[in-house]
């Protein structure tokens, strides 16, 4: 097994068992809803974000509980996110994660609340950082409300919605996808590596990192969306383009997306060249990400 695949699996066995501790049992009074939040973040995915968090945390000092409680924050905003990001009033997806989606397996109603609820739940695990002083707490929740409210994700999805059948500019579909992935991948560095105790010149290299990295998520998204199948997307293929939504393969041509990629790549590399061989999770991290087929 590579290092990368051990630290990958160790993560992901450790954001599970968070995820586990703190989603609400089934048996709570709104049985229904607690349900569908479970099925939701339970339901595989392959957990990057967390992976991140850890990774960043490793970086620049040591993984603890307090990562833990900001990588399961991340993950259970992009569990919200994709349940409502499905729902017929936005994408209208009935598969995710080679899965009916929440709103196929529930119902719009519960699929909402379950997403409402997610949210809410991602914010409480920022109140519960042991050994954190308040004015850090405060600044960590401040930046999960940006990158996920109306100045990050949620404007990406609103300017996404918006271009549908829109011509964009390459200027600005970067714009939209910064803010709707980017946001979210660039938090989960950045907090989980306050968290840990990174200096200013480190936070400033990984926010560089963190930037390249979640637009190149994206360019990656946009290929397999043509190059790949829906059993291993786990979702429907070739959605974005039945859709006629802009991606970076409508507006550069499969090769050219490619290229993009690549440079984005290269950039997060060279991100962090003032890192020692302890950022070298993140590194692989960014390998994984611009050559996953999934
Ligand atoms: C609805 C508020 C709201 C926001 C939605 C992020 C987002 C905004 C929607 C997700 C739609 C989407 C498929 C975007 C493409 C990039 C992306 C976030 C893919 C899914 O993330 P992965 O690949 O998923 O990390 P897994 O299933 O592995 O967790």
């Amino acid at each position: 097994m590579t290092d990368f695949a051990s630290f990958a699996g160790q993560c992901q066995q450790r954001i599970n068992n968070k995820l586990i501790q703190c989603l609400p049992d089934t048996d709570a009074p709104a049985e229904r809803l607690c349900s569908a939040m479970r099925y939701s973040v339970l339901n595989g995915g392959k957990r990057i974000r967390p992976m991140l968090a850890y990774a960043a945390a490793d970086a620049v000092g040591s993984i603890n509980e307090a990562t833990d409680a900001i990588a399961a924050a991340v993950e259970l905003i992009h569990a919200y996110s994709l349940i409502h990001d499905d729902l017929p009033a936005m994408d209208n997806d009935d598969l995710r994660r080679g899965k009916p989606t929440c709103h196929i397996a529930f119902d719009e109603a519960t699929a909402i609340l379950a997403g409402d609820a997610l949210q809410s739940l991602a914010f409480e695990q920022l109140t519960q950082l042991p050994d954190m002083d308040a004015d850090t707490c405060l600044r960590l929740i401040r930046l999960l409300s940006v990158a996920a409210g109306a100045e990050g994700m949620v404007a990406g999805q609103a300017i996404d919605i918006e271009a549908a059948d829109h011509a964009l500019t390459l200027p600005e579909l970067c714009h939209m996808h910064r803010k709707k992935t980017g946001a979210l991948i660039s938090a989960s560095i950045t907090m989980s590596a306050i968290a840990a105790g990174a200096d200013k010149s480190q936070l400033n290299a990984l926010e560089k990192f963190g930037h390249a990295l979640g637009l190149a998520f994206q360019v990656q998204d946009d290929i397999l969306d043509i190059t790949s199948d829906t059993d291993t997307l786990g979702k429907k293929q070739g959605a974005d383009e039945a859709r006629n939504k802009p991606t970076f393969v409508s507006l550069l041509g499969l090769e050219q997306a490619k290229e993009k990629l690549s440079q984005l790549h290269c950039e997060s590399l060279e991100a962090l060249s003032g890192f020692d061989d302890k950022a070298n999770h993140l590194r692989s991290i960014g390998n994984y990400i611009v050559s996953r087929n999934h």
